[in-house]
């Protein structure tokens, strides 16, 4: 029959069941020590242990079933032995649900620029008191399995967008690779906790594919897709994603790490992706700007002055079911704290709704037909 043809996989800390596909697309059950999650998802980012402007309530009231946190920020502040003593991340900030952190090292390269990458590991200078820190694959996981996150991401070496530099791009390709074996040797709660590799190698297809082949020679529960989102153009960015998604294992996670904007999401699911995490909605909620369908709505714009019309009629969050674009712009325009509480706790719901809408979509077989509708939507035709 049909369905037992669904791709699947079953691994000690992750079961991930395909539930309905269309095209490349698929809708799956991802079952995790803390939480069941549905796919495709998008996970909101808490760095420094909180998603910024919400509370981890508001965040289960808004059905997030998964979220991500930051291993960089918290393995210094308050240090993840506290954390491990206070029943881990899941404790300290207290959420029951689903969880992921990120490896360190990307937030490093990337928040810092002051990162130097050897075949050690990330070696940068400490924000606190300007010391030389090295974060090796060894320490990641040991950071990572005191965090108790029930995803955990591998060390890799992620290049610069902007560095164009081919044999740099081959050196960080091989290197993730190593530092993926040091990672799986040294993940001390493997029942617990599932480690994911990252994909690298740039925007070479070549690269790319020997990135996937030693990555998925290890057999890992899950795989994510990195290097993306740093600026370069959506042609080379969903050829990467198209490739990537298409050559890892059918039953197992794909993550494209660090995507958040409506249409990426909506084209990496087409294109077989399932999970993506980003600061974007929070962040973007904290200049203002709301999130909808047809794009974005900055409020502090004076053409909300005497609107009385919710961000979205269709929405009915909390922000939407109380609260008019003329209170919110007012909140906004003086730099009201909880503007951005308000446009955050919108930019969530939107954003599970989207995922929510594709999922439906998929299960009943008429995801190009929605995927047609909205990016009409966004991009309105003006004749
Ligand atoms: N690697 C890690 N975290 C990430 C990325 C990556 O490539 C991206 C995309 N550049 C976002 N977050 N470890
Ligand atoms: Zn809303």
């Amino acid at each position: 029959a049909a369905h037992s043809e669904l791709p699947s996989s079953v691994s000690p800390a992750l079961k991930f069941q395909v539930l309905a596909q269309q095209g490349r697309a698929r809708t799956a059950l991802m079952t995790l020590p803390h939480c069941v999650v549905e796919t495709p998802v998008f996970m909101p980012v808490g760095t420094k242990g909180t998603v910024k402007g919400l509370t981890t309530e508001q965040l289960q009231e808004l059905d997030c079933h998964i979220i991500l946190g930051n291993t960089y920020h918290l393995g210094n502040h308050p240090g993840h032995e506290l954390v491990d003593s206070m029943g881990g991340l899941h404790g300290f900030i207290n959420w029951p649900r689903g969880m992921l952190t990120d490896s360190g090292g990307f937030q490093m390269v990337s928040l810092l620029h002051l990162a130097d990458i050897t075949e050690a590991g990330v070696e940068f200078q400490s924000p606190v008191d300007g010391s030389r820190m090295l974060l090796t694959p060894e320490q990641s996981m040991e950071i990572q399995n005191g965090l108790g996150a029930d995803i955990i991401m591998q060390l890799d070496d992620v290049v610069p967008a902007i560095n164009v530099d081919a044999a740099r791009f081959e050196e960080a390709t091989y290197r993730t690779t190593r530092w993926l074996d040091r990672c799986i040797k040294a993940h001390a709660r493997p029942t617990e906790q599932s480690l994911f590799p990252i994909v690298q190698g740039g925007f070479d297809v070549r690269l790319r594919e020997v990135s996937m082949q030693q990555l998925v020679e290890r057999g890992c529960p899950g795989y994510a897709i990195g290097g993306l989102a740093g600026g370069e153009g959506k042609d080379v960015f969903w050829r990467v994603v198209a490739q990537c998604a298409a050559g890892l294992p059918p039953g197992k996670p794909r993550y494209v790490m660090g995507i958040g904007h409506s249409l990426d999401i909506v084209v990496c699911s087409c294109l077989g992706a399932d999970m993506y995490d980003s600061v974007y909605p929070t962040r973007t909620a904290r200049f203002g700007v709301a999130l909808v369908d047809s794009g974005v709505m900055k409020l502090k714009n004076r053409l909300y002055r005497d609107d009385t019309r919710p961000i979205d009629e269709d929405c009915g969050c909390m922000t939407c079911r109380l609260y008019s674009r003329a209170y919110l712009h007012g909140l906004v325009a003086r730099g009201v704290p909880s503007a951005a509480v308000l446009v955050s706790y919108h930019n969530v719901a939107h954003t599970q709704s989207l995922t929510r809408r594709m999922r439906a979509a998929i299960k009943e077989g008429r995801l190009p037909e929605w995927v047609r509708a909205f990016v009409a939507g966004m991009f309105p035709r003006r004749d």
